[in-house]
C-alpha cells in the first residue's frame, strides 16, 4: 500500500507515521508537511534512512503542488493531520485555522477523489460536538454545536468530508478523538506547558476555576485506533476514539505535580478561556464493537511514560521552547 500521510510531522502525525512504518514494512509512507511551528523534523528523526519512507514539504493549500504529488505517487489512501491545532491562536487569528483546516482539506478531498484512492480518512476532534455538562458523552449521533474558531473550522471539514461521500460516493471516514497527550506534543498544549514550566519552576497557568473536565487518551492508542479505520472503516462512516479519562484541569495539574516532585503552590489561576469548553468525554463503543479497537494505556502508565520522555528528552524540549515559543508565551500569558 501506498499511503500519504499529511500533517505527519506533528505531534499526532509523527506517531502515526512511526507506527505504520513499524507496524506495515511492506507499506510505503509519504508524509507532506508545511513545517509550520508546530512542525518539527527532529519528531521523526531516526526515520531519514528508512527506503520506505519520504518527506515533502508542502502546503495542503497549495493544489499545484498536491495535484503533482498525486499524479507522481499513486497513492492508494490518504490519512489528513494536517491542521492548525490549538484553540488559543484560533481566537486570536481565525484566518490560518479557515485556510488550512478547511481549504486544505477541500484541496485534498478533490485530489484524491480525482486519483482514485481508495481511502480517505479525515482526522477530527471530539471538539466539534461542543460543550457537555456535568454528565452523558458525546456519541456519532451528537448534533456538531462548535465553539471556538479551531472547532468550527474542524466542523466544516468534516462536513466537506461528508458531502463528498453523500454527492461523489467517495470513500471516506471521519475519526473524532478526544485530548491526546504523550511525547512530542507542543508545549503550547496543557500536559507539555505544564511540564515545561515545572521543570523551570515557574507557576502552571490554570483557565477560570480549574473545573473544566477533558477526556484524555494517550497518543499511541489513538494511532492504533486511525489505523484500524484506515483498514476496516466502512465508507461513509464516522468513529469516535476516547479511552474513559476524564479529568478537572485542577486534578491534572496535581496529579502532574505529584508525579514530578512539586508544590501545588505552582498552580496559578489566570484568566479563562473565551467560550471555554466546559466538558468533553467520548463514547468510543462504536469503534470497539464494530472494529476491536481498545486502549492500550492507563492514565496513570502513560502520563508517566510522558513525564519520563520529556525530563528524558530535554533537547527536544529546549529546541521547542527557543524562539518564536517565548514571544507566544510571553504575549498570550500577559494578557
Ligand atoms: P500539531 O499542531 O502538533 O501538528 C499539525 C501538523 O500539521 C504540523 O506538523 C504542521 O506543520 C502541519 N500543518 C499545519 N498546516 C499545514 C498546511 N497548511 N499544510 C501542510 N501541513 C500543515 O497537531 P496535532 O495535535 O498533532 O493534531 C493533528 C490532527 O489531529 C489535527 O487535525 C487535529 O485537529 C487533530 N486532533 C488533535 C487532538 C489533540 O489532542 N492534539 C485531538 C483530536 C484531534
Ligand atoms: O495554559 C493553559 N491552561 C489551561 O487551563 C492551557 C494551554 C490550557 N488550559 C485548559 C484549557 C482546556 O480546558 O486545559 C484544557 C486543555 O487545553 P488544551 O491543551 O489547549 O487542549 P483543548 O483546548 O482541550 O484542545 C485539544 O484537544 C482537542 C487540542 O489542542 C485540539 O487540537 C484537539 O482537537
Amino acid at each position: 500500500m501506498k499511503l500519504l500521510i499529511t500533517g505527519g510531522v506533528g505531534f499526532i502525525g509523527s506517531n502515526f507515521v512511526r507506527y505504520m512504518l513499524q507496524n506495515y514494512p511492506e507499506y510505503e509512507v509519504v508524509n507532506l508537511d508545511a513545517l509550520t511551528y508546530a512542525g518539527n523534523l527532529e519528531n521523526l528523526k531516526g526515520l531519514e534512512n528508512n527506503p520506505n519512507y519520504t518527506f515533502v514539504k508542502a502546503d495542503i493549500t497549495d493544489r499545484a503542488t498536491v495535484e503533482t504529488l498525486f499524479k507522481k505517487e499513486n497513492f492508494d489512501t490518504v490519512v489528513n493531520f494536517a491542521a492548525e491545532s490549538h484553540v488559543d491562536r484560533s481566537i486570536n487569528n481565525p484566518d490560518v485555522f479557515v485556510s488550512t483546516n478547511i481549504m486544505g482539506t477541500q484541496v485534498l478531498l478533490d485530489t484524491a477523489k480525482k486519483y482514485g484512492i481508495q481511502k480517505y480518512v479525515q482526522v477530527s476532534t471530539d471538539e466539534v460536538y461542543g460543550s457537555l455538562g456535568g454528565d452523558g458523552s458525546f456519541t456519532e449521533n451528537t448534533p456538531i454545536a462548535p465553539n471556538s474558531p479551531y472547532s468550527a473550522s474542524k466542523a466544516s471539514a468534516d462536513l466537506l468530508v461528508r458531502s463528498y461521500y453523500k454527492t461523489y460516493n467517495f470513500p471516506i471516514n471521519i475519526t473524532r478523538c478526544s485530548n491526546n497527550y504523550g511525547p512530542y506534543q507542543f508545549p503550547e498544549k496543557l500536559i507539555p506547558l505544564m511540564l515545561n514550566n515545572v521543570r523551570e519552576n515557574r507557576p502552571i497557568p490554570i483557565y477560570g476555576d480549574g473545573q473544566n473536565v477533558r477526556d484524555w487518551i494517550y497518543v499511541e492508542d489513538h494511532s492504533r485506533a486511525v489505523d484500524r479505520v484506515l483498514h476496516d472503516g466502512i465508507p461513509g462512516e464516522i468513529y469516535n476514539i476516547g479511552s474513559n479519562n476524564e479529568h478537572s484541569n485542577l486534578e491534572m495539574a496535581k496529579m502532574l505535580l505529584n508525579l514530578m516532585d512539586a508544590p501545588e503552590s505552582l498552580i496559578t489561576f489566570v484568566p479563562d478561556r473565551k467560550g471555554h469548553d466546559f466538558r468533553y468525554a467520548i463514547d468510543a463503543s462504536k469503534i470497539r464493537n464494530e472494529l476491536g479497537w481498545e486502549a492500550e494505556y492507563s492514565f496513570e502508565t502513560g502520563l508517566k511514560e510522558t513525564v519520563n520522555w520529556y525530563l528524558n528528552n530535554l533537547d527536544w524540549l529546549n529546541h521547542v521552547v527557543s524562539g518564536d515559543y517565548r514571544n507566544y508565551y510571553k504575549t498570550y500569558y500577559s494578557r
